[in-house]
This record gives C-alpha cells, sequence and structure tokens, in this order.
C-alpha cells in the first residue's frame, strides 16, 4: 500500500535536528514547506520532497500510489493526546449545576462523588461494556486528528477492576488503529473503604499492584494523584519509587488545585512528565527545567473547572519542554477535542501557535516515550499525517473551536476521509 499527498498549501513537519523534548524557541520551530509531496509505503513515511524529485526516485511507487489531492489544506502529523483517563464507565453531568452554584471539585469528591462515583461506574461496567463505550471514543479521537492517545487506569481501586480497565485498553491497542499507550494509576484516589487508614491502600498499590501490573506488562508509566487530601507528597514518592523498581516510568498529578511541591517531587524522583501544574511554584518549574522534566499542561481542565490556567508561558521561557493534552475524563475534562484544548493553550496560557502545535505532536509524544516513532513528518517515521481543511496553520488557532479534520492516515491506511471514518 503506497499513499502519494500532493499540492498542499503548507506541510509542517515539525521536524528540527533537535533529539528530545523541545525548548524554548525550539518549540517554534514548525519545519514549514511549500510545494512538497509525501510519499508514505506501508506503515511509513518514505519521502518528503517536490513531486518531481519523488518520481524520479521512485517512479513505481508513484505509478501504485492512491493519491491524495490536498490542494488548499495544510498536512502536518497526527496529534499525540499525552494525557487522558480513556477507560471509565459512566458520565458526571450532574456534577455540573453542583459545581456552577459554588461546590469544588475537592468538595464533590470528599462527599464521595467525582473520582468515587466514577470508580462505581466503572466496577458496575462489564469488560464488553467499557470496550464498546472507549471505542466510540478512540473513533471521536481519530475524526478530531488524534492518531495516539495515552490512557491511565485508576477508576478500579482495586487489583481487579484495575486490571479490567487495563485490559480493555491492550485489547484496543490491538483491533483499533489509535496508538494506545497505558499509564497504571491505582493510586488515582483512596477508595472510600480505605477512610482513615490511607497507608493501607498506599501498601495494596505499592505490594500487590505495581508488581503485578509490571509482570503482565499492562502499563509503561506509573502515575499518582499527588494533591492535597487524596496522596501526600511522602506516599506519592513512595508509590513512584515503588514502580520505578518495577521499571514502571514515573508520572504525577501534580500541583493541580493546591499548591503541594508535586512539581518539586517530579523533578527529584525523576518523572517524565509532571501534569496539570496550575499552581505549580517558582521553585517546582525550576527543578522541572533543570531534571528536563516535561509539562504536560491540561487547561480543558481549568476552562472546566474554572481555576486559574497554568503558567506555560513562564514554563517555556524558563526551559521547560511543555506538552498539552485533553486530559479526557468523565469529571474535569470530559472532550476529546485535543483542537480546542489547543485554542484554549493560545487564549490562556500565552503560548503562540507554533508552540501549541509542538506541544500536540513531538513534545507529547517525548512525553509517553514515542517520540523516536511519531510527532514529526520525516522519512522512516510511522505515516500518521493529518490533513486540515484550512489554507494556512495560523486558521486552526484562528477558527476556534471547530474541528478542521479532513483526512487522516493512521499508520500508512486513510482511517478518515472527508471527515467520516473509514472501516
Ligand atoms: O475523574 O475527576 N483530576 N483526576 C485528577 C481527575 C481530575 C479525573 C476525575
Ligand atoms: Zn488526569
Amino acid at each position: 500500500m503506497t499513499i502519494l499527498i500532493n499540492h498542499a498549501n503548507e506541510v509542517l513537519t515539525m521536524a528540527t535536528d533537535v533529539k528530545g523534548p523541545r525548548l524554548k524557541e525550539q518549540m517554534s520551530e514548525i519545519g514549514l514547506q511549500q510545494d512538497v509531496s509525501i510519499l508514505i509505503e506501508g506503515t511509513q513515511i518514505k519521502m518528503i520532497a517536490p513531486l518531481k524529485e519523488i518520481e524520479q526516485q521512485y517512479p513505481s511507487l508513484v505509478a501504485d500510489a492512491e493519491v491524495i489531492d490536498a490542494s488548499g489544506k495544510i498536512v502536518m502529523p497526527g496529534l499525540v493526546d499525552c494525557h487522558t483517563h480513556l477507560v471509565h464507565g459512566g458520565t458526571r453531568e450532574h456534577e455540573l449545576n453542583m459545581r456552577l452554584s459554588g461546590k469544588s471539585y475537592m468538595d464533590i469528591m470528599n462527599a464521595g462523588g467525582g473520582i468515587h462515583y466514577t470508580t462505581t461506574k466503572t466496577r458496575e461496567t462489564s469488560f464488553d461494556e467499557l470496550y464498546d463505550k472507549t471505542y466510540t471514543h478512540l473513533n471521536q479521537f481519530l475524526k478530531h486528528g488524534v492518531t495516539t492517545v495515552e490512557a491511565k487506569s485508576g477508576y478500579g481501586l482495586d487489583w481487579e477492576n484495575e486490571k479490567k480497565q487495563l485490559e480493555v485498553a491492550k485489547k484496543l491497542q490491538e483491533t483499533h488503529r489509535v496508538d494506545i499507550v497505558s499509564t497504571f494509576m491505582g493510586a488515582h484516589a483512596v477508595p472510600k473503604a480505605y477512610k482513615g487508614n490511607e497507608d493501607a491502600f498506599v501498601e495494596q498499590v505499592i505490594q500487590e499492584m505495581i508488581p503485578k501490573v509490571a509482570e503482565l506488562k499492562l502499563a509503561e508509566f506509573n502515575d499518582v494523584f499527588c494533591e492535597k487530601g487524596v496522596f501526600t507528597p511522602e506516599q506519592s514518592r513512595r508509590i513512584l519509587m515503588a514502580g520505578k523498581a518495577h521499571g514502571l516510568i514515573p508520572k504525577i498529578h501534580a500541583d493541580e488545585i493546591e499548591p503541594y511541591e508535586g512539581a518539586e517531587l517530579a523533578a527529584e524522583v525523576g518523572a517524565i512528565s509532571a501534569e496539570h501544574l496550575l499552581v505549580a511554584s517558582d521553585e517546582g518549574i525550576e527543578a522541572m527545567a533543570k531534571s528536563g522534566t516535561i509539562a504536560v499542561l491540561l487547561p480543558g481542565t481549568a476552562f472546566f473547572l474554572r481555576a486559574p490556567y497554568a503558567r506555560g508561558r513562564l514554563m517555556i521561557d524558563s526551559g521547560v519542554p511543555v506538552a498539552i493534552s485533553t486530559d479526557f475524563n468523565p469529571g474535569s475534562s470530559p472532550t476529546i477535542s485535543l483542537p480546542y484544548i489547543q485554542n484554549l493553550a493560545c487564549m490562556n496560557m500565552g503560548m503562540t501557535m507554533e508552540e501549541v502545535l509542538c506541544a500536540t505532536t513531538i513534545n507529547a509524544a517525548y512525553a509517553i516515550q514515542r517520540g523516536e516513532q511519531v510527532g514529526t513528518l520525516e522519512v522512516g517515521k510511522q505515516a500518521d499525517v493529518l490533513i486540515l481543511d484550512v489554507p494556512n496553520y495560523k486558521q486552526l488557532q484562528y477558527f476556534y473551536g471547530m474541528n478542521h479534520t479532513h483526512t487522516v492516515v493512521k499508520n500508512g491506511q486513510v482511517a478518515v476521509k472527508e471527515g467520516s471514518l473509514v472501516e
């Protein structure tokens, strides 16, 4: 199978000489090219060059290729959504009026709602029902140009149900076109049954769940909700170090609601990323810059919780590599629209149009250790290619709140055509 994408107004390769996550002004390098075509062979990008050169070099591949005319459109790498709570039962629209009339996210959780509500729903939902529900969500992601998603567990909060969530993600990785990267997040909340006995649950996560996740190879990363009233920095450190000892790379929900030195902890334990960071301290940001910890910022959560946005501009200027993501989850960010999240990042975190593209492609890929495979258009990389129905990339943030996805090539196959899924 060979595909040739011709006549795009702009091709944003997002490629540079930099290896690793992009910092500071590197985040503005979008690799804009005009008058180039893209040749895809099998699952890989074969050549990016003017059409004439491709025809000269690979005449037989070109002769056999399915040709996609991208006239008037732009082409870029498929989007990477590096922080989602993808697999979950139920929805939480009933919490919205509570929050709009003044109850906080934490008030609702402490009263037994929030994550606890979704845990009950997830426990009640069968493997097959969870699989079908999540399959539908993945279709929506794909229609919005997202070709790779991270998926956290954390609504089981016991081994049986954490395993169920992770196995749903594993099966979807095998059956759905979108690539899924799994994170174990058994420490997402202390189950209601352990109230007053929190350390016993921490022990269960450390002694029982983490070793099994590692043994069954159900996740690559280990995450914890380090937040006042959830897991303390000390408990979080123990959970992350235990994961590390079993080969699970640390990630951390840090400084989301109250400052809690989560960013500092991320740097200390060598986490690949710290996520949220709405109220991260100056010291925490400095520590992350030193350790190279990626900041995964989730402006949809600030929007939906009506909370202050993370200081994205300051983080970039301080030398922290920044990625942005939907945080798709039923409580604090029920959206799969990474394009809208890009808009929010521009408008509320002081990030430029170029920086948000970097933050949702190559930097997001590095946040889940996929920077060598996806996130840029380069020869030899996986052919995850997005064609957007705008004449220039600046319209992506200008015509906001819209889905401009026209065509998605996923792993060398056309997965979305004229905005609709291809079976
Ligand atoms: O279900 O509320 N912040 N975890 C930490 C979440 C938000 C997801 C949820
Ligand atoms: Zn989250």
